[in-house]
This record gives structure tokens, sequence and C-alpha cells, in this order.
């Protein structure tokens, strides 16, 4: 009898799990699922690798417009704005199941399928480029995500963050990196451009229950509610690091992997806050939560608001456990 061939070992990478495995086995947990969720995600990433490959090239195509002022670069970050929300309504409109479309770049919500009755049905929500105006100085910029299921013949009715059944982002940054919860942790995959998969790297990220650092802008400090001022005087006097990107997916990321606050308060200018109820505080609300950190407006979880409308603008408290309850304490004072 011949010698059994011999074992050739591993080169390289070990066994990994993509993205889309991924979701196939999240899927698997969930008796009666039908796959259509999965197609979504699958629709998302697959948008995010194109977003991604065409921010790559951003820089280029600004150079090339070094004849042009001002406004000519309004109009490029604006075109990739514009872009990345036409990949992602192209490519979710073909997936079955999306019923509805919500887009921080449409004035209304888009009903795509709401003929198609039977089935599971979904409203998808998402930022296409959040923090765009990073894009002039190379900086990082994300697209955040919230999908709800829907009833028989619902379509336009808008669900509080807690009914969202998966939410997610991708930053783009020095890695492009899909973070997603579908309600049973937060997990973490990186873009491998030379395999074009997300590959996961994390599972089951956990938030520390308090860190070292705050995020906000704080050129606004004058006009925060006075609350927010004591917190933030409390945090400098602990020698806390400030640190702010932004672009809300740069600052919620480090805010999810280092632990600290992130902060978007009621301002002068903005006195509901500036920052969306539907595509990115719910989606960012219920990835903090899902990592045992806390999301809040200021006394009430974030997650529990009723939504009024598509851009309706709440304040954001998010982050570590610890930090958020003492700023809510400060709050009630
Ligand atoms: P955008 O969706 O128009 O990009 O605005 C949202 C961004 C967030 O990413 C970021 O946290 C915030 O606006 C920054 O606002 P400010 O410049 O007022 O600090
Ligand atoms: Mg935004």
């Amino acid at each position: 009898m011949a010698n059994p061939a011999p074992v050739v070992p591993l080169l390289g990478q070990p066994s990994f799990i993509t993205l889309q495995s991924h979701v196939l086995v999240e899927e698997r947990r969930h008796p009666g699922a039908t796959g259509t969720l999965s197609w979504i995600i699958s629709a998302l990433s697959i948008a995010s690798k194109t977003i991604a490959a065409k921010l790559k090239t951003a820089g280029i195509e600004d150079v090339l417009g070094e004849f042009g002022t001002d406004n000519v670069q309004g109009e490029r970050q604006q075109k990739l704005d514009v872009i990345a929300n036409h990949l992602l309504i192209q490519l979710l409109r073909s997936r079955e199941g999306v019923a509805v479309i919500g887009s921080e770049e449409n004035d209304e919500l888009l009903l795509v399928d709401a003929a198609a009755a039977g089935g599971r049905r979904y409203a998808v929500l998402f930022d296409p480029l959040d923090g765009s105006s990073n894009l002039d100085v190379g900086g990082g910029v994300g697209t955040i995500f919230s999908i709800f299921a829907l009833g028989d013949g619902e379509s336009g009715t808008l669900q509080p963050g807690r009914q969202q059944i998966a939410a997610g982002y991708v930053l783009y940054g020095s890695s492009t990196i899909f973070v997603l919860t579908t309600g049973n942790g937060v997990h973490m995959f990186v873009l491998d451009p030379a395999v074009g998969a997300f590959i996961r790297v994390a599972e089951h990220l956990r938030i520390p229950a308090r860190g070292k650092t705050y995020s906000v802008n704080e050129a606004n400090l004058d006009s925060f509610p006075a609350g927010y001022q004591r917190f933030l005087g409390q945090c400098r006097e602990r020698g806390y690091s400030s640190r702010y990107a932004g672009a809300m997916v740069v600052d919620v990321h480090r805010v999810l992997i280092k632990g600290g606050v992130f902060l978007y308060p009621p301002t002068a200018k903005a006195p509901q806050g500036k920052l969306r109820l539907m595509y990115e505080a719910n989606p960012m609300a219920m990835l903090i939560e899902q990592a045992g950190g806390a999301a809040s407006i200021g006394g009430q979880p974030i997650l529990d608001v009723a939504p009024e409308e598509l851009h309706q603008r709440v304040p954001v408290i998010l982050g570590s456990r610890d930090e958020v309850a003492e700023l809510e304490a400060m709050l009630k004072d």
C-alpha cells in the first residue's frame, strides 16, 4: 500500500470567518429564518467595499481638481455623498424583502417593494457617508445603518430603536472595518483588500465600564446645558484626554474599543443636538448597548425614543456604562 500523502502545512492565514459566513451561522440560530436579512447584509457589504474603493481615489480626484475653488471641492465631496447613497439604494432595492429605504440624503422614505406581500419585509435606514467633511483632509468617514422588520402591509411607520433587528457601521479609515450586531453581541470584521472579503477579527466586543477619554466638540462648551459642563469639568479634573475626529463613526469606534464617552449635546445652534435619531443615534445606541455600554438622550435611553420623523435630531450620550451614569446623574441635578 502506498504511503499516505504527507500533511501539507497551512501557509499564511489560518482558516478564517468572513462576514458572509458569520451571518449565515447567525441565521441558523433563528429557526424559520428565510435568509432575507443575510441578503440585505450582503448588499451592505458589497456597497461598502465599493464605497471604500471609491474613497481610495478621492484624493486623486482632488488633485485633478486643483484648478477648482472651494465650491468645486464642496461639490466633489457632495458627489461622493451622492455616489455612496446611490450605490446603497441600487444594491438594497435589488434585494428581495427590502420594502423601505430611508437615507440622510433623501427627504422622504423610499417605498421600494411595498406591494410585495408574504415573505419577510424590512426597512433599511442609513447615513451613506457620515462625516464627509473629513474627506477634504483625508480623515476617516463611515456608513451607518439600521434595519427594522416590518409587519404585513406596514411601510412608512417609524419604529423606536429598540425594535431594530440589526445595526452597524463601516469605518473607512486606515483600514475598512465593518461592525455589526444582529442582537447577539457586537462583531468586528476587517476588509482584506487582497481577498475582497471582510474577515472577522473580534467577537462579542465588550466596551470597558470606564474609559479615559471624552469625545465632544468642545468649542460649543459654553452653550451646553450645565450638567454637561459639570461632567466635562470633572473629566478634566480626573485627567481625561479629549479625542474628537468630527466623524461620528470614527469617534464611536474609538469609544467602543477603548471606552469613554461620545457626546453631542444640545447647543445654541442645535437645540435638539445635531445627530439624527433614525440613522445615526439608534444604530450606534444598539451597538453600544449590545457591547455592555449605555446610550441616552439625557434622561431616556436613545432606543426608547418614539420617532416622529425620519430626520429627527436628538442629543447623544453614549459609551462606557459608568461615565454615562455619572453624566445622567449630573443632568438630573
Ligand atoms: P453629517 O452626517 O452631515 O456628516 O454630520 C454628522 C457629523 C458626525 O459624524 C459628527 O459627529 C458631527 O457631525 C460633527 O459635528 P460638529 O462639526 O458640529 O462637531
Ligand atoms: Mg451623518
